[in-house]
């Protein structure tokens, strides 16, 4: 019997939970700078840095501990040009690399790409990339050195809709239950960018790289905590266990994985800057459910990660 993949489907339940809770505990401070939980454990607000400015050594440190002990970051109110982008994105690493839709690129830098339904109102053209990640991902993970980070910059967005959804991979692996822990330690998975039939392909936009693998939970490179690495997008297969064992493996996974006490609904304001670590989180965008009416225009950065085995 040919086993479905498991298709990743967005819950959109109630959302903004992403504003700082009632009472903020500073996490992280230097001079002026602090950050802020978004929401329980997972996600910090970080306050007082403008990235369109020279950011100091210690405020880098600052960004840099933040991402690292809450997974996804977010500054507000930030008004930048493509070289704060890139800037910005290097605070978590040194290489960023290019999409591979060229078509999408920014005009001054193949390392941004856009994000937008926009259309050029003269020829029709598509502005941006429209939909591209509204299922549950890590981004990257269909090759051997996935994305260490990826940033998002706000440039436009709807009142409503189109929100990004985190889950928290390094909570979610804590919180498994022993069985399936022993199920899956030091085991491996492949990965595939085709696994989730997408019109992208069909279309010829994109070419599906070849198979690769990861451990199914990673140690992280640098905080050494645990987390889930398998998704329901690009995880074809758990090695070591026949099709129908792995998916049913897979599928308990991600039902735990999916409870929505480690998810965490982000709803963009324009000026937004929100990056988040690919080896602790995985996310998706409701792009697929925006009303075409709204606008919503995103430049986005990867910093390069390494391998994961
Ligand atoms: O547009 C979004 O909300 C996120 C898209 C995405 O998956 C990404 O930028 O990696
Ligand atoms: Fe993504």
């Amino acid at each position: 019997m040919i086993a479905k993949p498991v298709i990743a489907k967005p819950v959109i339940a109630k959302p903004v939970i992403a504003k700082p809770v009632i009472a903020k505990p500073v996490i992280a401070k230097t001079g002026t700078t602090k950050a802020v939980p978004l929401a329980e454990g997972f996600g910090a607000d970080i306050q007082g840095v403008d990235l369109s400015q020279p950011v100091s050594d210690a405020d880098r440190g600052t960004i840099y501990r933040t991402f690292l002990d809450h997974r996804v970051i977010r500054l507000r109110g930030q008004d930048l040009a493509p070289d704060n982008v890139l800037d910005a994105s290097r605070i978590l690493g040194p290489d960023l690399e290019a999409h591979l839709f060229k078509q999408f690129h920014h005009p001054d830098t193949p390392l941004i790409i856009i994000l937008s339904n926009r259309r050029d109102t003269k020829t029709g053209a598509e502005k941006g990339l429209k939909n591209g990640g509204a299922f549950w991902h890590h981004d990257v993970s269909y090759k051997p050195e996935p994305a260490k980070a990826t940033m998002l910059y706000a440039v436009e967005v709807p009142d409503e809709g189109g929100d990004t959804i985190f889950c928290d991979m390094t909570r979610a692996y804590d919180e498994l239950s022993d069985d399936l822990k022993d199920r899956i330690a030091g085991r491996t998975a492949i990965h595939n960018y085709g696994y989730l039939k997408r019109e992208i392909f069909t279309s010829g936009q994109a070419e599906v790289p070849p198979d690769c693998r990861h451990p199914v939970v990673r140690t992280h490179p640098e905080t050494g905590r645990k987390a889930l690495y398998i998704n329901p997008s690009y995880t074809v297969r758990i090695e070591g266990l026949e099709e129908a064992e792995s998916d049913a493996l897979k599928q308990k996974i991600f039902e735990h994985c999916l409870q929505e006490k480690y998810l965490m609904h982000y709803k963009w304001q324009a000026g937004d800057v929100v990056a988040w670590d690919n080896a602790a989180s995985m996310h998706t965008a409701t792009t697929d459910k925006l009303d075409p009416a709204k606008y919503r225009t995103l430049w986005r950065t990867i910093v390069s990660g390494g391998p994961t085995m």
